[in-house]
């Protein structure tokens, strides 16, 4: 593939225009406060200006959405909040090749991967409609005659929703269709990297509410920096704080919800492995893998970074991974071409840190078997185009213990299960892991409580690409968060234990006597 030619930064910023303005984004916000810009990683360069938001309109939208809490959304029937999603999920498919294509534009993703990032959208929309008729409580047997124990589940307040560059669209909408149909509001701050996906996402919501008769307060987008997220952290309106980001801003946003008595949700970084048993199908190996490692250019939370592989078995994988990454090579570059598999880091950030992580790898006697070079520097110094790498590493050394938002995947052996378990679970963080094997002992053990200690274990798949089905998120540094589908929803309403007596009598529970 000739990855000579990138695309015009003025045709990309009319891309834009257009999916915004299909998307019900007519005018842009003209900075006249804080003026933020729009960029895309594919040049590097700006496409336009954007008015962010401060930390007083930040709030002005919390009691907005405050106020739409109180007096309208709480008290709607669950079902009819329902309908709203039900109307995103199908302007979402009208619009699916318009939302793909800004998140192309602004997060640098291959088209394919911005189809199904879209695609998950759909999917949690058509999750939390069948959910808005299954907010269940449960009844309990009570002790006392006369008497019903139950639980009911109510909506929280408003949710504050920060998300990451990388999953600008999916990750608000498994919080947001879900939350509205438990009937909170929603106030979301999405990475200044990624503005444009969502002004569009709050458009088609907004778009839906009108048709279907529900308030336009329920949703609310602030654009900007940190000091417009910390606006939310501190607003002890904001009942929920649902959170993506780095492990960093994990610590610094969760002990000031805490100390509000709010409620966190976090979702942060992952150090996500796979172990490859002697009896694993090295084909399902290789594809699972170098997808999981090099997909989205490794900048997926659920990206695989570390295959632990058995020494009878690891010089044969790793020839086979090397193998396909020196056919991923070619594939680095302009992720709207349908062949392109690679597409940039979103910025030079992500580019420092893994020059960085391979140098601190090597010093600690690893060996990049290959990629790691720059590419299309030539045709946009401001871009970050990498090609993918394999590093072999002698042990687990400090810099494969930290998550680098970047495409390396270090390759480590073992000789016992044991030893693989220690070293999968020997990190920081408990996101996403797998195990490849055909000895359903082996897996069964992987699955166990002595096995993988992550959110997510899997076995003959590779660690990223969940369903929106199962709950979403991790332990240890990961912070404990569990988003999407499942019970999910749980975290995002309060629980009230109520007892009710019917009998006349009132006997006190324990058996209690008094008066
Ligand atoms: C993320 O990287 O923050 O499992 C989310 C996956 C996607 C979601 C990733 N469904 O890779």
């Amino acid at each position: 593939m000739d990855t000579a030619a990138l695309p015009d930064t003025r045709d990309l910023a009319e891309r834009a225009r257009t999916a915004l303005a299909r998307c019900g984004v007519e005018r842009l916000r003209e900075p006249v406060g804080a003026a933020g810009v729009a960029r895309t990683p594919l040049t590097g360069q700006i496409l336009f200006p954007v008015e962010f938001d401060t930390p007083a309109s930040a709030e002005r939208a919390v009691t907005a959405a405050r106020d739409t809490f109180t007096t309208a959304w709480r008290d709607t029937p669950a079902p009819v909040r329902g309908r709203l999603v039900h109307r995103l999920g199908e302007l979402l498919r009208e619009h699916k090749e318009d939302l793909a294509a800004l998140v192309t534009v602004e997060a640098g993703k291959i088209h394919s991967e911005a189809l199904g990032e879209v695609q998950e959208m759909i999917d949690i929309c058509d999750f939390a409609v069948g959910l808005s008729r299954q907010l269940y409580g449960r009844t309990m047997p009570s002790e006392r005659p006369g008497h019903r124990l139950m639980e009911t589940w109510h909506p929280l307040g408003v949710v504050g929703v920060i998300t990451a560059f990388n999953f600008p669209v999916a990750v608000w909408s498994w919080n947001t269709c879900v939350a509205l149909v438990c009937g909170d509001t929603v106030v979301w701050k999405p990475s200044d990297t990624t503005p444009l996906t969502a002004l569009a996402c709050h458009g088609l919501l907004m778009r839906a509410a009108a048709d279907v008769g529900a308030p336009a307060g329920v949703h609310h987008v602030v654009l900007g920096g940190r000091e417009v997220g910390e606006a939310l952290v501190e607003d002890d309106r904001v009942a929920l704080l649902s959170a993506t980001g780095s492990v960093a801003m994990g610590q610094a946003v969760a002990p000031k919800v805490a100390a509000r008595m709010g409620r966190c949700l976090l979702e942060l970084g992952g150090n996500n492995a796979a172990v490859v048993a002697p009896s694993a199908d090295l084909d399902l190996v290789v594809r699972g893998s170098v997808f999981s490692a090099a997909g989205t250019a490794g900048q997926r939370c659920t990206t695989l970074r570390r295959l632990i592989v058995h020494e009878d078995v690891v010089e044969e994988v790793t020839d086979k991974v090397v193998d396909a990454y020196k056919q991923l090579r070619d594939r680095v570059g302009d992720p709207f071409d349908e062949e392109t598999l690679v597409g940039p880091l979103v910025s030079e950030r992500g580019y420092t840190a893994m020059r960085d992580a391979l140098s601190r790898a090597e010093a600690d006697g690893g060996e990049v078997l290959v990629g790691g070079g720059r590419r299309l520097e030539d045709e946009a110094e401001d871009a970050y185009y990498v090609e993918p790498a394999v590093v072999r590493m002698p042990a687990q050394s400090e810099v494969v213990r930290e998550e680098t938002f970047a495409p390396i995947l270090y390759v480590l052996s073992y000789r016992t299960f044991e030893e693989a378990v220690e070293l999968h679970n020997g990190v920081p963080q408990g996101l996403s892991s797998s195990i490849f094997t055909q000895d359903q002992a082996e897996a069964e053990r992987f699955l166990s409580a002595a096995g993988s200690d992550c959110g997510i274990v899997n076995v003959n798949i590779g660690t990223s690409g969940a369903e929106i089905g199962g709950a979403f998120g991790g332990e240890k540094d990961t912070g404990g968060g569990r988003e999407s589908g499942s019970d999910s929803w749980k975290a995002y309403m309060r629980r009230a234990t109520n007892t009710v007596n019917y009998g006349g009598e009132l006997p006190l529970a324990q058996g209690v006597r008094f008066l």
